[in-house]
C-alpha cells in the first residue's frame, strides 16, 4: 500500500524484499513485482534492494562491491529497459576462474563480459570520469552470471532493480591493468561458448566509457545516502548482450591486452 506521495510503506518494502530473497535462495521464479504494486517507483525498488542487502548481511554475507547494469545499448535492447541501474555484490556470489560453477541454484543463468574496477579511495557524490579513474587502483576482466528471478526473464525497471539487478555470481581474473596504461574505450571482448564465438564488442558500448558507468553507480549510491568505499570491486556493465549458459558449457571470455577468464558450468 502507498503512503500518499511517499512511495510504498515499510511493510510493503519488507514483504517485497522477502519475496525476492525467497526466489533467489530457492531459485523459484516469481511474477514481476509491479503486477501487485503498480505504483512502485525506482526509489521504492532501491529500498527493496537495500532491505535485501541488509538481510544478507544479517546472515553473515559481506558486501564486497557493486555492479552497474543495463549500461550498454545491446543490453538495453535485449531487455527493453532504457535506464541503467546498480546492484550489490557479496562474497557469497564470488566464484574462482578455471573452476566448475554450479547452475543448479539458478533459474535461467546468462553470462556477460565486463570491465571491473578495484578502487583504492572512497568515491562519494556526483563524480566525474576523471575522479573515478583517479580513485581506481586497477581494472581487470570479469564475467558476470546474471539470473533474473522473474518468470521468462521478463520484467520492468522497478522489478529488476528490486531483484538486485539480476545479480547472481561473478568471476574476476585475467590480467589487471593500471587505468592510465590502457584506453578504456577500445578494449575488445570476445565471448566463446564451447569454442564458438557467441558475442563480441568493444568497451565503449558501456555508456561511452566504462568509468562513466562507475560514476553513474556512485551517483545512485549517493542518492541512497551511501559512499562507494575504498577497496570496492565494481563491475561496469556488460559490453555485449548476455548469453544463456547451461550445465556442460565451457565459457571463455577474452579481453584485448587483458587476458581471459575461463569457467565450466555444472549441475
Ligand atoms: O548486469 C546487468 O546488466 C543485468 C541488469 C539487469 C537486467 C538483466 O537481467 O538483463
Ligand atoms: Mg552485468
Amino acid at each position: 500500500m502507498s503512503q500518499h506521495g511517499m512511495g510504498l510503506d515499510d511493510i510493503a518494502i519488507a514483504r517485497l524484499a522477502e519475496r525476492i530473497e525467497t526466489a533467489q535462495t530457492y531459485a523459484t521464479p516469481i511474477r514481476k513485482l509491479t503486477d501487485d504494486y503498480p505504483e512502485m517507483t525506482v526509489a521504492d525498488a532501491y529500498r527493496v534492494q537495500t532491505a535485501l542487502r541488509r538481510s544478507y548481511e544479517a546472515r553473515g554475507q559481506r558486501v564486497v562491491g557493486w555492479k552497474a547494469g543495463l549500461t550498454s545499448r545491446p543490453k538495453m535492447l535485449q531487455m527493453g529497459v532504457e535506464q541503467p541501474g546498480i546492484g550489490f555484490l557479496t562474497d557469497a556470489m564470488a566464484r574462482p576462474e578455471n573452476t566448475v560453477i554450479s547452475l543448479s541454484d539458478m533459474i535461467h543463468p546468462r553470462a556477460e563480459c565486463e570491465i571491473a574496477f578495484v578502487t583504492g579511495a572512497e568515491l562519494a557524490g556526483h563524480v566525474t570520469r576523471e575522479q573515478v579513474l583517479a580513485a581506481t587502483d586497477y581494472i581487470q576482466p570479469s564475467v558476470e552470471i546474471i539470473d533474473s528471478r522473474f518468470t521468462g526473464f521478463k520484467f520492468d525497471l522497478e522489478s529488476v532493480l528490486a531483484d538486485n539487478s539480476s545479480s547472481a555470481r561473478f568471476i574476476s581474473g585475467g590480467r589487471p591493468r593500471r587505468p592510465g596504461s590502457i584506453d578504456l574505450r577500445t578494449i575488445g571482448t570476445v565471448m566463446e561458448l564451447n569454442g564458438e564465438i557467441v558475442a563480441l564488442g568493444a568497451s565503449a558500448e558501456v555508456l561511452g566509457h566504462p568509468a562513466d558507468a562507475v560514476a553513474m553507480l556512485v551517483g545512485v549510491l549517493h542518492d541512497m545516502g551511501e559512499p562507494l568505499p575504498a577497496g570496492s570491486f565494481v563491475m561496469s556493465g556488460a559490453i555485449t548482450a548476455a548469453v544463456p549458459v547451461k550445465p556442460g558449457d565451457c565459457l571463455t571470455a577474452r579481453f584485448l591486452d587483458m587476458g581471459s577468464i575461463s569457467v565450466r558450468f555444472g549441475e
